[in-house]
């Protein structure tokens, strides 16, 4: 590993030194003392120099910013800027008082100065202030001291880097902190204009680049916006960052980011997962990018698609990561399970009860052992949690396989839908491997950390491995997916996402599964000169099963007789479903279904009748990829079949026909029904009303 020295060979042209490093500026639980000085000992191990002083939850960085810090906080802070000082990294103290700052008030300057000088008196030599997610409307006071909010927060900034004797390293967060919020963009921002001419040039300026979350930084984007500030920016680097979303850990190595920027940057501070220990990547990494070569190496092979940085290859610098991350993993300061060794002589384990210690006899239960953690595992790990913009090459696989094996289910599978099932399978068993070996390595505070994620994982990959099993009627179809009534542990649950599956939209984010489509649709009430197009999606979509099944005969439904016109629909009980091309869908539904299953000799007890005494049938043609028309159309039939006093509704569903059968399984209301007679192959579903 490089010292750190070697980053600082990178600075600008002048003599300040490139800043490489982490802030921790994320929202919600801190860092602990211990975490952060274990921070500094691996930054200065990895090469890097910087710690930025920022989360956001921390009463007196960001809401009660006034106050000082009480004696034994300050001898916490004391010790933590020491022991950056013991590992060669520059502390940088960050306050934002952005949340209700009067900033013509001298008093509220003066409280400023107050707590940097405290801060100051610990030992602490950088500072920063931080204008980032606040309220962008001055207060009349303000308004009238100031010409603009940028005016007021670099008056008070360049007042306060004065009264602390400008110090060496002294950065300033706009609160206009990347492209997507400059108005009406970089260069015609007044906002960043006012900062570049009028912040002193000795200040320092955050910059997290196109976005919030940036996918990609270019080296024009910065020479434009380093063209504004007059200087080059600190990128504030969120891709790592986690605390919008408690089901995302980012393990994938930095990336997207030219190193030919780094000579056009003052620094780079990476913002990461709000969970410590899962950074060893995101920081390792970037410590990588922080020390590639000015001048490239000659390369003796080509460069593929991904690899197209010569000084840096995001793939090489994970695996390098990952090597030294395996041995942290197996690595304990606490008494730990007992793991499976090769039968050998060593001294036993601290847990091992010495001489009462259990041992199993002969016919009874061998004692549980754990295999160790391989590297594979860990590669694994980081591919299925791997960058905002990105899945890892593992996760990209299965989810395009799975798309196929759903896609190209048949009722006979080929022989290709089986293999791939096979490799599918494969791949689920090792990501619940990973979950096994992970859940039981000794150093309990990183699986700690990891834990609700791997665990999320494995669920979502037992439901997929499950269904893709009953696709291949290797298994009956999972109890989870097709029950009507699944346990908590059977869906991804949550208020907040069904809040979001309600919105249009959510569909947009499966950004690595599914180009978005959107279509207009009309639902209106069926009428007479409707029967042919109904037949025709009627016969369209036999004819398709059919094709599948390779055979013609399939037993009748009770509602053929409604599909095909023989028997009209009743009242209010018909819509169908209209695009740009025509009609491409219907819903006919019967509120007493007792005629229509005598015209086929369907023997069906009178209880079941009782029960359910109406039935619906719908069928949509294949280009209808949005479920969302269909559940509109259920819900208006069953409103009217309610209002004509029926107390239940029944359909029947042939098993090749997947689509519908899924569309009714999904419906938090229809539940499978016994029923006498059914032919084989079909199944009856209901609701009651
Ligand atoms: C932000 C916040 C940061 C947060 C990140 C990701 C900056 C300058 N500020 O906008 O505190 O962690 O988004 O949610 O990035």
């Amino acid at each position: 590993m490089a010292s750190s020295s070697e980053v600082r060979q990178k600075g600008r042209s002048g003599t300040k030194t490139f800043i490489g490093g982490v802030v921790e500026g994320f929202y919600g639980r801190p860092w602990t003392m211990e975490q952060r000085t274990e921070l500094f000992k691996r930054e200065q191990k990895w090469g890097l120099n910087t710690y930025l002083y920022a989360p956001k939850d921390d009463y007196k960085h960001r809401m009660y910013w006034r106050d000082l810090y009480c004696a034994e906080e300050a001898e916490e802070l004391t010790a933590l800027i020491s022991a950056a000082k013991k590992h060669n990294i520059d502390f940088i103290y960050a306050i934002s008082p952005g949340l209700d700052i009067t900033f013509s008030n001298s008093k509220e300057v003066a409280a400023l100065k107050r707590k940097l000088d405290q801060v100051r008196g610990m030992g602490c030599s950088s500072f920063s202030l931080l204008f980032d997610d606040i309220e962008t409307e001055m207060c009349a006071a303000d308004k009238q001291a100031f010409s603009s909010f940028a005016h007021a927060q670099v008056a008070v900034t360049n007042e306060v880097y004065l009264h602390l004797g400008d110090p060496e390293t002294f950065l300033f967060c706009p609160t206009d902190y990347c492209a997507a919020f400059c108005t009406p963009n970089v260069s015609q921002s007044s906002y960043l204009h006012t900062v570049g001419d009028e912040l002193l040039p000795g200040i320092d300026v955050l910059w997290t680049g196109p976005k919030v979350v940036s996918h990609k930084i270019s080296v024009e984007s910065i020479e434009e916006v380093s063209s504004i500030l007059k200087r080059a920016p600190v990128i504030w680097d969120n891709i790592h960052a986690n605390d919008y979303d408690p089901q995302r850990i980012f393990m994938g190595p930095y990336k997207d980011r030219p190193t030919e920027l780094i000579p056009k940057l003052r620094g780079v501070l990476t913002n990461p997962n709000c969970e410590f220990y899962p950074n060893f990547v995101a920081i390792h990494t970037l410590a990588m990018w922080c020390k590639a070569p000015a001048d490239p190496a000659p390369r003796d092979v080509e460069m593929g698609e991904e690899e197209q940085d010569p000084c840096y290859s995001p793939q090489k610098a994970l695996t390098l990561a990952l090597a030294d991350w395996l041995e942290e993993f197996l690595n304990t300061d606490q008494p730990t399970a007992c793991l499976k060794k090769e039968s050998s002589d060593e001294e036993p384990m601290q847990t091992d009860l010495g001489e009462h210690s259990y041992v199993p006899g002969p016919g009874e239960n061998p004692l549980y052992t754990a295999e160790p953690l391989t590297l594979d595992d860990l590669k694994l790990l980081c591919e299925l949690f791997y960058l905002p913009y990105e899945h890892g090459a593992t996760a990209k696989t299965m989810l395009h396989e799975l798309n196929w094996l759903i896609s190209h289910s048949q009722a006979e599978q080929t022989s290709e839908w089986c293999s791939t099932a096979r490799q599918f399978d494969d791949m689920c068993e090792a990501v619940v491997r990973m979950f096994n070996r992970l859940s039981n390595v000794p150093n309990r505070k990183i699986l700690y950390d990891l834990y609700n994620y791997i665990c999320d994982i494995k669920s979502g990959v037992n439901l997929a491995q499950a269904y893709v099993k009953s696709l291949g009627g290797f298994g009956k179809p999972s109890a989870q997916l097709m029950s009507a009534d699944p346990e908590p542990w059977g869906f991804r649950g949550g208020l907040s996402g069904e809040f979001q599956r309600m919105l249009p939209g959510h569909g947009n984010r499966d950004l690595f599964k599914y180009q978005p489509k959107t279509s207009v649709y009309c639902i209106r009430p069926y009428c007479a000169e409707d029967k042919l197009d109904v037949q025709k999606i009627f016969v369209q979509m036999q004819r398709e099963r059919q094709i599948k099944l390779s055979s013609t005969t399939e037993p009748p439904l009770i509602s053929d007789i409604l599909t095909t016109g023989e028997l009209a629909p009743s009242p209010q009980c018909a819509l169908v479903l209209e695009d740009d091309f025509g009609v491409c869908g219907y819903m006919l539904a019967l509120t007493d279904a007792k005629e229509a299953a005598a015209s086929i000799q369907r023997d069906t007890s009178d209880s079941l009748f009782e029960e359910f005494p109406s039935l619906v049938t719908g069928q949509l043609l294949p280009r209808v990829v949005d479920p969302s028309p269909a559940k509109q159309m259920m819900g208006q039939l069953l409103t009217s079949i309610r209002s004509s006093g029926s107390r239940g509704v029944f359909c029947e569903l042939r098993h090749t026909d997947r689509r519908m059968l899924d569309f009714y399984t999904k419906s938090s209301s229809f539940r499978p029904l016994e029923m006498a007679g059914l032919p084989p192959d079909v199944i009856a579903m209901g609701t009651t009303l």
